[in-house]
């Protein structure tokens, strides 16, 4: 697969008119020129479908030490990565001294990996910092043989080191990383530390505040993978898409295998038994082998029939089964055609909150409970906020034929006029869809969430939906907007970045943050002539607390709301979807009223016990009868 980097002058800062300066450089963004097609690797190895291959887990118990902001062991004063300090791992000799090495992981305490620090233990619940994790582990190295260092996720960066040589860093909260440890491992016992940084910056993604925990901590799986020195790293298997579908035409799969460190004309094999597809291809001097392949017999992907076939792929010494659904998804007007045929996207939003236990979802369990809650409601779409969701998620999602709006963190205010925060977008859009673009359940790549409307961010954001649809022009594209101002009789949604889009999400809180519920009934939509979803509305309530319908933070006022919120969405000709704010409350450390929220966004249907309020009756009720919304 090819990515597009930007390069922009390293000198930038130190040129007269930086305004100026930054202007032209977002203009040629836009306009395309100084971007290049080539074929790379993303910034880092990102292998695909590694929950499908043999692995070693080193998930479970990792000794951590803590840093007292600012971190003087992973940054030197002048903010460069430290190589000599806890990375080394060295143990101090407690009898005799000298006393310059002044920790040791051996003794320090343990907490379990994949998890936040927060929710382990209490006196982390609020910090953000630097946190050192270490472990040891047996390995034995095999001839011709890579082995990765395979994190699922570390909030918000991490600084990788097995037996003292630094191995990969890597930013970002909520995307993969596979770290190239072959060169530092050794027979026998070997160690691994891995320093994670969840200090907020402004110009991060997402930047300084938002709505959610701050999660710090190796928050998914991590294992070890080993893979033959010629290997598939990514592939692409999906429906061709034609100009128009046709479920006849709609047999016919393509897409790539990626072979690393392959020459041209290595040798692809592509099988899908089931499908009666059965052909080989050969890799181009990038390692990519493209192929299509006509389909004997295919039944495609939907919700009401989630079929996945096994899809084997092998090159050499290597080889991989996933399980793919195949779907043609497209924008007709203001439809949205699944398969050809228009469908309502009955939704809710959801954080990767792990219902009861608390802090980040990242297990079977915390998965098998939130589609729990899905199913309960009869959605058929959810909206996985704000951030790519364990990758366990996107598998159940695929096979319980729930469609999926999945979204990078890039949330309300971002550094719009930095050209590296926009290297970081592009990088957390190219990892979100090199790891899911094979799952049929996504629909839809969210650049954004409520954003400020100017020019600037405006053409930010509307290449980057267009880097989005470069990278895989078998989806849509969306975003969540906000405003105007719900204050008038009419609203008129006329942000411009609504033109780079296919599909167009609408969040207001008509109700809750403006005006009172029934203000809802009487408001006149003009929105864009695209499909949109209402993708945020909502208001709190305390799971337990009762009162009249007016009442504010009771179940009834929630409830009341949400009925007043459908009688204006079903008005509105062009919604396609509806998603909730939210399925179920989730912890968020701005919000701070005693004995209503106590570290809780309430605007949950379910409370974070999954226990089931008013207002998710309302939605249950609505979506069982199809009745909010129409297909066409
Ligand atoms: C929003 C945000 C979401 C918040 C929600 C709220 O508009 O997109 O992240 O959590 O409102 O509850 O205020």
């Amino acid at each position: 697969m090819s990515y597009r980097v930007c390069v922009f002058s390293n000198d930038f800062q130190e040129l007269p008119n930086v305004q100026t300066m930054r202007t032209v450089l977002l203009g040629v963004v836009t306009l395309g020129f100084c971007c290049q097609a080539f074929a790379a690797s993303p910034p880092h190895t990102l292998l695909v479908g590694v929950d499908k291959r043999p692995t070693r887990s080193l998930n479970g118990e990792w000794h951590y030490l803590v840093e007292q902001p600012p971190s003087r062991e992973l940054y030197d004063s002048h903010g460069q990565i430290r190589d000599n300090g806890y990375a080394q791992n060295t143990h101090p000799n407690i009898s005799s001294g000298p006393h310059n090495s002044e920790y040791d992981f051996a003794t320090a305490p343990t907490m379990h990996i994949p998890g936040d620090w927060n929710t382990q233990e209490p006196t982390l619940f609020r910090f953000e910092g630097v946190v050192w994790f270490e472990r040891e582990f047996d390995f034995q190295p095999k001839a011709a043989t890579h082995t990765f260092l395979h994190v699922g996720a570390a909030n918000y960066k991490s600084v990788v080191w097995v037996n003292g040589k630094r191995i990969c860093e890597h930013e970002g909260g909520f995307t993969p990383f596979d770290c190239d440890a072959t060169a530092a491992l050794h027979a026998g016992s070997n160690a691994v530390v891995v320093a994670v940084d969840s200090t907020r910056h402004q110009d991060d993604i997402p930047s300084v505040s938002y709505d959610w925990t701050n999660y710090g901590g190796i928050t998914r799986d991590v294992s070890l993978v080993t893979v033959p020195t010629q290997f598939i790293d990514d592939y692409d298997v999906h429906l061709k898409r034609q100009d128009t579908f046709s479920a006849q035409a709609a047999k016919i799969i393509m897409g790539y295998v990626h072979v690393q460190g392959a020459a041209a004309g290595t040798a692809v094999s592509i099988r899908i038994p089931d499908a009666g597809v059965n052909t080989n291809a050969a890799t181009d001097a990038e390692g990519n082998a493209h192929f299509e392949a006509t389909a004997n017999r295919l039944t495609l992907w939907s919700p009401e029939q989630p079929r996945l076939y096994q899809v084997e792929v092998s090159s050499g010494a290597d080889a991989l089964t996933d399980d793919i659904g195949f779907r043609d998804i497209r924008v007709d007007g203001t439809r949205i055609l699944l398969n050809g045929k228009a469908v309502f996207l009955q939704g809710v939003n959801a954080h990767a909150e792990a219902p009861v236990r608390g802090g980040r979802a990242n297990t079977d369990a915390d998965v098998a409970n939130i589609f729990s809650m899905l199913k309960d409601l009869h959605a058929n779409f959810v909206r996985l906020c704000h951030y790519p969701h364990d990758e366990r998620m996107l598998r159940t999602a695929d096979r319980a034929g729930v469609m999926v709006w999945s979204e990078i963190p890039l949330w309300q205010n971002i550094s719009f006029d930095k050209p590296e925060v926009y290297d970081k977008a592009t990088a957390m859009l190219a990892e979100m869809i090199r790891r899911d673009r094979n799952k049929a359940s996504v629909i839809l790549w969210s650049v954004s969430n409520e954003t400020p409307r100017n020019d600037t961010r405006t053409r930010f954001l509307t290449n980057l939906a267009n880097e989005a649809r470069r990278l895989d022009s078998t989806r849509l594209v969306t975003s969540a907007l906000i405003g105007p101002k719900v204050d008038q009789q009419i609203v008129v949604q006329d942000d411009p970045l609504a033109a780079g889009l296919d599909v167009v999400g609408q969040n207001q809180y008509i109700g809750w943050y403006e005006g009172k519920p029934e203000d809802a009934d009487t408001k006149t939509w003009r929105l864009p002539q695209k499909p949109i979803i209402m993708s945020e509305f909502g208001g709190e309530a305390k799971f337990g607390n009762h009162g009249g319908p007016n009442d504010r933070w009771t179940e009834e006022q929630q409830a009341n709301l949400m009925e007043h919120q459908l009688t204006m969405i079903r008005k509105i000709p062009q919604v396609r979807g509806t998603t909730p704010w939210v399925l179920m409350d989730f912890r968020s450390t701005t919000r701070n009223i005693p004995r209503l929220q106590d570290g809780y966004n309430r605007k949950g249907l379910f409370s974070e016990k999954m226990e089931k309020k008013q207002a998710f009756g309302v939605f249950e009720k609505a979506y069982r009868e199809h009745s909010v919304g129409k297909a066409e």
